[in-house]
């Protein structure tokens, strides 16, 4: 059920300002289940991995120093055409761009601390969902 599937990270910024329950319930509302969901802390060295095809882009060293700041949370989301709809869900990478009632519209401060994370295509949703959890971890 790969194409029916998501990954998702709540980032630090977000966690730290106690918005993970109105992001949580907003992904609910928009009719994703929640699949597997823990509260985590990357290492700049895991950051760094997760944001692998980035390593070229002049952001990356903030980005990873940014995403290794604090406890994030992650999760894998399903419905039926999770990874658009979830897109579609969160808005545009930076906030600035992002429609209202998204979930970046309402909590990002800025184009790197932009609140969540969606995956792009069903296939980096498999990888980055394994990045966090074992098969036994998904329900
Ligand atoms: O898939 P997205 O998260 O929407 O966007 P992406 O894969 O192009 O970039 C990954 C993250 O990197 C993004 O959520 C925020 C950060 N980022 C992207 N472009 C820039 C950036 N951070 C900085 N500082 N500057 C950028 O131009």
């Amino acid at each position: 059920m790969a194409g029916n599937r998501t990954f998702t990270m709540i980032k630090p910024d977000a966690v730290k300002d106690g918005h993970t329950g109105s992001i949580l319930k907003m992904i609910e509302a928009a009719g994703f289940r929640i699949v597997a969901l823990k509260l985590t802390h990357l290492t700049s060295e895991r950051a760094g991995q997760f944001y692998e095809v980035h390593k070229e882009r002049p952001f990356y060293k903030d980005l990873c120093a940014y995403m290794s700041s604090g406890a994030i949370v992650a999760a894998i989301l399903e419905k039926e055409n999770a990874v658009a709809d979830f897109r579609k869900l969160i808005g545009a990478t930076n906030p600035a761009q992002a429609e209202e009632g998204t979930i970046r519209k309402l909590f990002a401060k800025s184009l790197e601390a932009n609140a969540v994370h969606g995956s792009d295509s069903d296939e980096n949703a498999e990888i980055e969902g394994n990045f966090y959890f074992a098969r036994t971890d998904k329900y």
